[in-house]
């Protein structure tokens, strides 16, 4: 991968010839300078705060253009496509390896990223499983896969049927699924979200990379798919809010979300996201820079705003999801903090399934299990 003249010049010049570290150490700051002031951004939808962007052009004085994907499996798309035009991405930890070993990124410069120093050193040695040496990779925020429901439309739709002991039956087992459609019934629009919840429903390994196993999660959803209303990306956050959906597969942040926006429009909906005894998938959604991206040093300069403890805290705070920045803690709204959906205690988190990557046949089975759920055959 060709190295960009700014990470040249952080190499140390040992064994470099005098000559060539001074035609580096001359070029670099040009090659800064012509740099302008601007940051192309493409995240998650609904993963940012109101005015995360406004405090980032206001105190470095670039302007940002942001914009927003709903799955994996598009970012991964146009990465491999090349050209996004993007400075900043934000893969999940699992897409993001492969797109590594694809030679799809820029490591980063640590001399350009200071608060670096606050992230959990934990979560960087996960982190590292997917990036080893934690050189193309930071956290944005993470989370878990789960259900979400409309407390007392679910109940009132199982009547005198009690609340299963695992949510998941409220999709995934028809006796109770059929009862709860008529509330609305949702999954994500995404292979490598909802495949590995069933995978584990059925008993298999979430991320397995065997293909008969996929046969066990296609039957699973071949039941659950009448009961099924609603497929689709970006997660329902205002139709649950607002009483169109009660029982969601989605992101646990986006019920958090949810449930405050209900509180806030007054809709009187009581949304709760909820941890199923086994089937939630962690993950770890990333910033890395595109070996194309133009404003190298603009982007260094958003990872490093975002890792401020201030930030981290106020992206945790704004949007209910949780953050690998250490320093960030006295930040956190204590309730926040506290919240189990947030930052699930470690016996909750062992329960949970540890995102891995797929080799290519593995997520063609994947993607072929899904296409085929949504279009109701097999
Ligand atoms: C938030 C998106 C969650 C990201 N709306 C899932 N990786």
């Amino acid at each position: 991968m060709t190295r960009p003249a700014v990470f040249k010049r952080t190499l140390p010049a040992v064994g470099a010839a005098l000559g060539s570290a001074l035609v580096l150490a001359t070029l670099a700051p040009l090659a800064q300078a012509q740099e302008s002031k601007v940051l192309n951004v493409l995240n998650w939808a609904d993963y940012i705060g109101p005015d995360t962007i406004a405090k980032f052009e206001k105190e470095t004085g670039i302007k940002v253009k942001y914009d927003t994907f709903d799955s994996n499996e598009t970012l991964h798309a146009r990465l491999v496509a090349g050209k996004t035009g993007y400075d900043v991405v934000v893969p999940s930890s699992h897409f993001a390896k492969k797109q590594i070993e694809a030679g799809l990124f820029q490591p980063l410069d640590r001399a350009q990223l200071p608060n670096w120093k606050n992230l959990d050193a934990g979560l960087l040695a996960k982190l590292a499983e997917s990036d080893p040496g934690n050189k193309f990779l930071v956290t944005w925020l993470w989370s878990f896969v789960t259900v979400g429901i409309n407390v007392d439309k679910v109940k009132a739709a199982l009547g005198s049927t009690p609340m299963p002991e695992n949510p998941l039956d409220l999709i995934f087992k028809p006796e109770l699924a059929s009862k709860v459609k008529k509330c609305g019934v949702h999954v994500l629009d995404s292979a490598s979200e909802v495949i590995p919840v069933a995978m584990i429903y059925a008993g298999k390994d979430g991320y397995s990379s065997n293909a008969k196993d996929y046969e066990a999660a296609a039957a699973v959803l071949k039941a659950a798919r009448p009961n099924i209303t609603r497929i689709s990306s970006p997660g329902p956050i205002n139709d649950l809010a607002q009483g169109q959906i009660c029982v969601s597969l989605g992101y646990a942040g986006d019920f958090n979300i949810a449930r405050q926006r209900a509180a806030e429009g007054k809709t009187g909906q009581n949304i709760q996201a909820l941890i199923p005894p086994r089937g939630a998938t962690l993950f770890f959604d990333t910033m890395a820079i595109p070996k194309d991206a133009k404003n190298v040093k603009n982007a260094h300069a958003f990872i490093n705003f975002i890792m401020k403890p201030e930030i981290h805290a106020a992206l945790t705070n704004q949007v209910f999801y949780g953050n690998p920045n250490s320093a960030s803690k006295p930040f956190v709204k204590p309730e926040l903090a506290a919240n189990p959906v947030i930052f699930p205690p470690t016996s909750e988190i062992q329960k949970m399934a540890m995102p891995k990557a797929l080799d290519n046949a593995a997520r063609r089975v994947q993607t072929r299990t899904f296409t085929n759920f949504k279009a109701n055959l097999k």
